[in-house]
């Protein structure tokens, strides 16, 4: 129906957010550059063993030097919002102290790049790479208050020299990723799976105290003049219960799904926006998941003006009883995909109703005030040369099926959301994979770093131009 021609049913609201997003250390490169510090990715990438083909971020997309022509690309599409990360350890090289005045000017480019070309930035503080020394001298996230104020410093040093042109801050990107992939399995710097019982639960309580810190930071020191809004973003794929043709098994698998989608999201978002960990998991975890004080459990209730969701698949989920110790076993639940579901180069399966699902659980759990923010979507496929990734016929199927899911959600099922932006702008260091797996609507030569607009990107343009669905060519 009337896609594209500005009056059919599939439409967005006005005023919808599209964007394109990347990471700091995805992408920048530059990594001793302008006095900048070490992270633990850098260290973690610079470990043999830890990243396939040995990749590293020391160089990455070289946007440290390109972000001219980056905003370039972007302006092309018509794209009107950017997310972007700030590397800590530009900002202040050992995560304590004063701002570094290079690292300060640099993100200064970057962000007055953007507004001069009508781009609006929305600006995650964390996205991974916390300064080395922290980890060192302060346990990292372990560290309890010892991090969670040099956090809220690093915090307060953004509000302050980007807080004028800064409208949507996002304190952390994916707290489910640092802490069960960094401290349960150990896939992610800082690499630890000594107790994977314990650790992946206290390194997220100290994120949680961390962000609903720096939210309060900025809503009592900035945001009554500077105006924006702050919030955060969770990973969460959907789970769908297995099918069984016992219906006693079925209903089981049904129970098994629910608790893995509060052990992915809830997790989180409970605290967030209900002020405490879901019951299930306090049932089930006991005195291995931290507790919040009365005034921790206040502070963290209602602190986010915006709900940031990054979705990328779906799952089936079947019991599973077996009796060992970790954020996957405590759950009791096992993870399969159906094989009649095609999958993107990382394996993971393209399922677009499970965003209308998982937006749909999101809003009726929460009904987040602000509404919900997709803030990553996006699909990795096998593109050995350019010529090979102009035509990602894969990469427009994916993001015309979620992107119209998405739509259903909103003008079906009364679904609050504001914004969808894709994952990524360019292809990039994507962590453990290095430079294996691209994500990009661009494609990026590593060697000559040039940059190749896919046909995805010329596709999500004209989702842009018309706030809607294009019809099938
Ligand atoms: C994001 O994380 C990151 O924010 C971003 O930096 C990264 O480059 C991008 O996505 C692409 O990976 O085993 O089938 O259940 C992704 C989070 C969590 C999404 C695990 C897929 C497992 C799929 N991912 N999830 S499955």
């Amino acid at each position: 129906t009337g896609a594209g021609d500005g009056t059919g049913a599939r439409q967005f609201p006005e005023g919808f957010a599209w964007g394109a997003a990347t990471s700091a250390y995805q992408v920048e490169g530059g990594w001793t550059e302008g006095g900048k510090g070490r992270s633990i990715w850098d260290f973690f990438a610079h470990t043999a063993g830890k990243v396939a083909g040995g990749g590293n971020g020391d160089m990455a997309d070289d946007q440290y030097h390109r972000v001219g022509e980056d905003v370039r690309l972007m302006a092309d599409m018509g794209l009107r919002h950017y997310r972007l990360s700030i590397a800590w350890t530009r900002v202040q090289p050992t995560g304590t102290g004063p701002a570094n005045p290079e690292g300060v000017a640099f993100y200064n480019r970057v962000i007055d790049a953007l507004i001069a070309e009508g781009i609006e930035p929305l600006v995650t503080l964390y996205h991974w790479d916390l300064p080395l020394a922290l980890q060192v001298e302060r346990n990292g996230w372990l560290g309890g208050d010892a991090v969670i104020d040099a956090y809220v410093e690093y915090a307060r040093l953004c509000f302050t020299h980007f807080g004028d042109r800064v409208k949507r801050w996002i304190t952390f990107n994916e707290p489910w990723c640092v802490a069960v992939l960094g401290f349960g399995t150990g896939e992610h710097a800082p690499g630890r799976s000594r107790d994977p019982g314990r650790e992946p639960y206290l390194a997220a309580h100290h994120i949680l105290l961390a962000h609903a810190r720096a939210v309060r930071l900025y809503r009592r020191d900035f945001k009554p003049f500077q105006e924006g809004s702050i919030g955060i973003t969770f990973n969460s794929d959907w789970r769908e219960p297995l099918p069984d043709a016992d219906p006693r098994r079925y209903m089981r698998n049904c129970e098994a799904a629910e608790r893995t989608r509060q052990f992915f999201l809830a997790w989180f978002a409970d605290p967030v926006y209900l002020g405490d960990y879901p019951e299930l998991m306090r049932v089930r975890l006991g005195d291995r998941l931290p507790s919040f004080g009365a005034g921790e459990a206040a502070l963290l209730r209602g602190s986010a003006d915006f709900f940031g969701l990054n979705h990328y698949t779906t799952t089936y989920v079947s019991v599973d009883d077996t009796n060992s110790v970790g954020w996957f076993c405590d759950q009791g639940s096992q993870w399969s995909n159906d094989p009649n579901w095609a999958v993107t180069d990382m394996g993971w399966a393209i399922v677009p109703w499970g965003l209308r699902k998982m937006v749909g659980w999101i809003q009726k759990r929460y009904r987040p005030p602000g509404g919900i923010i997709v803030t990553e979507n996006g699909c990795a496929c096998k593109e050995q040369d350019a010529a090979v990734a102009k035509c990602d016929k894969l990469r427009v199927e994916y993001l015309r099926g979620y992107i119209s899911e998405l739509h259903k959600a909103i003008a079906e099922d009364g679904v609050d959301c504001r914004g969808y932006f894709v994952w990524s702008l360019l292809d990039n260091f994507e962590w453990a994979f290095g430079y294996t797996k691209r994500f990009g609507i661009h494609w990026v030569n590593f060697d000559t770093l040039e940059r190749v607009p896919k046909e995805s990107s010329k596709w999500f343009a004209k989702v842009v131009a018309t706030n809607g669905v294009p019809a099938d060519e």
